[in-house]
């Protein structure tokens, strides 16, 4: 029994094949937009140089994309033995189609291209992307419209953000009504390409749905306020929203005799990255929570209850595996850490020593490290704040101040996700920091909590596979996540520093911090 999971995200387009009886993954594939499909000018996968924050890509690319996966995929391996398949798309990405759509999607024929017959189907040549952030105006308007932040947080589980596809859809609205009025159907990235997959119109959901601004996250429906303060018969051209475990259709007769899959294969309705993420990494559960050390940190977590940031920083999103699930970002992650470093012309094991050299707590001395505007808290600064002995104000003292910005950034990161209510047993670390012992001694300490590194490469694609054998081959995601989400060997880290110190830093840290959000 194979299952297939795709990932369509910013710069490439990947998928695996999993083997279920064999714990394998039989097959890989990815496809880089810019180094393989050059004729779209989008050397990282969108297109440069967008005026005025725009920054969009364009759907016929990732549908060739699509194309030139499968048929590597099936010169890898007999795709008539994938018996099950679903996908994930880069978040917030929006696809705008006319009144030919619905036709075309349901007669697709195997002599032409799906480039070639889905193209005039398009009433916006190129699609905004995640990151997009022309839609300030837009955020400020829906915000007015529901009566503040609070409102369309409580409500969305975000407050109003310019790379949300509500505020993207408002702009389209405002700058061409008329091209507006032309769009019959409005999918998602995930929606878009699993709707060509099935041959018809997918649902969006709930874990990609939620990443719009139009979702409410209690009923786990579009929500009328929200659609109506955003454009007019906006529900219109929206799909329908769905839970992660539904199944959308299967397999449209083009694939089945284009790259040989069996007919009759069900597709589970695609989700987003990050949901997607959350599942392949293992941590589609309550009680497990990853923590991404990438250019930006980012966290992410099911949620046990339903519950949106009351200040308004972070995201809720639907998890494909049933309930919810929090994502907030750091914008100061790696970058921060880095220009730490380089300060006192360290080298990484320089830095890793000076955690090691150092005690928990760092003697009170404390940062604020944030060397550019931050989402969490919502802070415009461009310098560190230091608060403790002479030297390390004075920014003479490398070691404290490499031990003062990697503690500052997991209290932070401590207090900003407190409203998620969690109670973790476990955190998973991936990105490429996480390699670092030193940086994870903190997590663990500062969570008080057992920190692990897992050797999942690629959980986008393998959440997508292990949902669709969840929803259609009858496997349990217990059973999936032991088959394929090992942690690497002796990575596990356990606390060591005593509950009280960091307790007390973030108290001290939650003081310094709050001088700078509400002056
Ligand atoms: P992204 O996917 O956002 O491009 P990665 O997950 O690949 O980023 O992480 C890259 C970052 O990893 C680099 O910016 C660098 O700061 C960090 N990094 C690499 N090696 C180490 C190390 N030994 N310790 C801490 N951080 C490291
Ligand atoms: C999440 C976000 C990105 C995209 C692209 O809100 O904007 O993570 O999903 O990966």
């Amino acid at each position: 029994m194979f299952a297939l999971g795709l990932d369509s995200s910013t710069q490439s387009c990947s998928a695996l094949i999993i083997d279920i009886a064999s714990g394998t993954v039989v097959a890989e594939a990815s496809v880089n937009f810019g180094a393989q499909l050059p004729r779209y000018n989008a050397p990282s996968g969108f297109i440069p140089d967008g005026a005025n924050g725009e920054v969009h890509s364009d759907p016929c690319m990732w549908l060739d994309a699509l194309e030139i996966l499968l048929q590597n995929l099936s010169e890898q391996c007999d795709l008539s033995k994938v018996s099950a398949l679903s996908g994930a798309g880069q978040q917030h990405g929006s696809v705008y189609l006319n009144d030919q759509w619905s036709n075309k999607i349901e007669t697709l024929s195997t002599e032409y291209s799906l480039t070639a017959q889905l193209a005039p189907t398009l009433s916006r040549a190129t699609s905004p992307i995640w990151m997009d952030s022309s839609t300030g105006d837009e955020c400020h308007e829906i915000t007015a419209s529901l009566g503040g932040d609070h409102a369309v947080c409580a409500k969305s589980g975000s407050t109003a953000i310019e790379r949300f596809t509500g505020p993207q859809i408002r702009r389209f609205y405002k700058s061409d009504s008329q091209a507006y009025a032309q769009t019959t159907r409005i999918h998602l990235v995930s929606s878009f390409l699993c709707s060509v997959l099935i041959g018809g119109d997918a649902p969006i959901d709930t874990g990609d749905g939620a990443g719009m601004n139009l979702v409410n996250i209690t009923t786990w429906d579009w929500d009328s306020d929200l659609l109506q303060a955003t454009a007019p018969d906006l529900i219109q051209k929206l799909p329908k929203i769905a839970q992660g475990n539904t199944i959308a259709g299967t397999l449209s007769n083009y694939f089945v005799k284009k790259y040989g899959f069996a007919p009759g294969v069900p597709v589970t309705i695609f989700t987003g990255d990050n949901p997607s993420s959350l599942v392949g990494m293992g941590a589609s559960q309550p009680g497990k929570l990853v923590v991404s050390l990438g250019t930006s940190d980012t966290f992410f977590a099911a949620m046990p209850e339903v519950v949106a940031d009351p200040a308004g920083c972070g995201h809720v999103f639907g998890n494909p595996s049933g309930g919810s699930m929090s994502l907030q970002c750091f914008v100061n992650g790696s970058l921060a850490r880095e220009k730490v470093k380089d300060t006192f012309r360290y080298d990484w094991d320089q830095f890793s020593a000076a955690l090691t050299n150092t005690p928990s707590g760092n003697d009170g001395n404390r940062m604020i490290p944030f060397f550019s505007p931050e989402s969490s808290p919502r802070v415009t600064i461009d310098a560190p704040i230091l608060n403790g002995s002479n030297r390390f104000e004075a920014w003479q003292d490398g070691d404290a101040a490499i031990r003062a910005c990697v503690e500052g950034q997991f209290l932070n990161m401590k207090l900003r996700t407190d409203w998620m209510h969690l109670q973790p047993e476990i955190i998973f670390l991936t990105g490429g920091a996480s390699k670092n012992d030193a940086i994870a001694q903190i997590i663990a300490d500062i969570f008080q909590v057992k920190v692990q590194r897992l050797a999942v490469s690629g959980s986008v694609g393998l959440g997508a596979a292990m949902r669709a054998a969840a929803n259609s081959l009858g496997i349990s995601i217990n059973e999936l996540e032991a088959s394929f989400c090992q942690a690497e060997p002796d990575s596990t880290i356990e606390p060591q520093a005593a509950p009280n110190i960091y307790a007390d830093a973030a108290i001290e840290l939650g003081v310094m911090i709050q001088s700078i959000t509400n002056p």
